[in-house]
């Protein structure tokens, strides 16, 4: 089985990278160079049809039309690699069926709260003023145990949301995060990660 991740500096690949580092799940990292215009050509359409990273290609599962399964959007790679690779849905881990089937979708929740709430809190600026700030209010409370997001070992949930903190101080310094010590604690707590800075490494 052979997990090709797709990505490039400064995107969002970083986050399904910091997954597969924190988990230590072998992969392979091919990187475009999206300036040159890469992600743009056939080889990778062929991909991720949208022309945009992250992608991945995970070869032990066929896609229903034949050949590899290849999947766009960061959140449905690291749902997949949670489920797949990560054991997190597991009625071993969870305890039992439901459990499992309770986490997976809280995992899906964070997901989607990252990619869809959070990112878009972030990155529209018209939302920073707002949004943002009531966004973190809650999350505060959320992170304020330093417990994980979803059962008791870090995963995907908190991949997603900490690695969009995470881009708060590199983004936007500007930012005063000391109302928010729990947002505080989960960006530094990303930052320490060794496997969070491989797979930012080339951001
Ligand atoms: N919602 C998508 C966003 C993907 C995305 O916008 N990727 C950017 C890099 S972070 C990209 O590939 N941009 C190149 C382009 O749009 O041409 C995800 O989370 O994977």
């Amino acid at each position: 089985m052979t997990l090709t991740l797709y990505g490039g500096a400064r995107t969002r690949a970083s986050m399904p990278r910091w997954y597969l580092e924190e988990k230590a799940i072998p992969y392979r990292w091919v990187e475009l160079d999206l300036q040159a215009g890469e992600h743009r050509q056939s080889a990778f359409t062929a991909i991720n049809p949208f022309a945009k990273l992250p992608a991945l290609e995970d070869d032990a599962l066929e896609a229903p039309g034949g050949g590899p399964l290849r999947l766009f959007e960061s959140g449905a790679i690291l749902l997949h690699l949670a489920e797949r690779c990560g054991g997190e849905f597991t009625a071993e881990v969870a305890g039992s069926q439901e459990q499992a089937a309770a986490r997976r979708a809280l995992v899906a929740q964070w997901l989607l709260f990252a990619n869809a709430t959070l990112a878009v809190a972030l990155f529209v600026p018209s939302n920073r003023e707002q949004e943002f700030p009531r966004l973190m209010d809650v999350l505060d409370g959320q992170l304020a145990s330093g417990r994980p997001l979803v059962g008791e070992a870090w995963g995907a949930a908190d991949c997603a949301v900490q690695a969009y903190l995470a881009y708060l101080p590199i983004f936007f310094p500007q930012i005063d995060l000391e109302p928010w010590p729990g947002v505080r604690a989960a960006i530094a707590s990303a930052q320490a990660s060794p496997a969070y800075q491989r797979a930012m490494g080339s951001r």
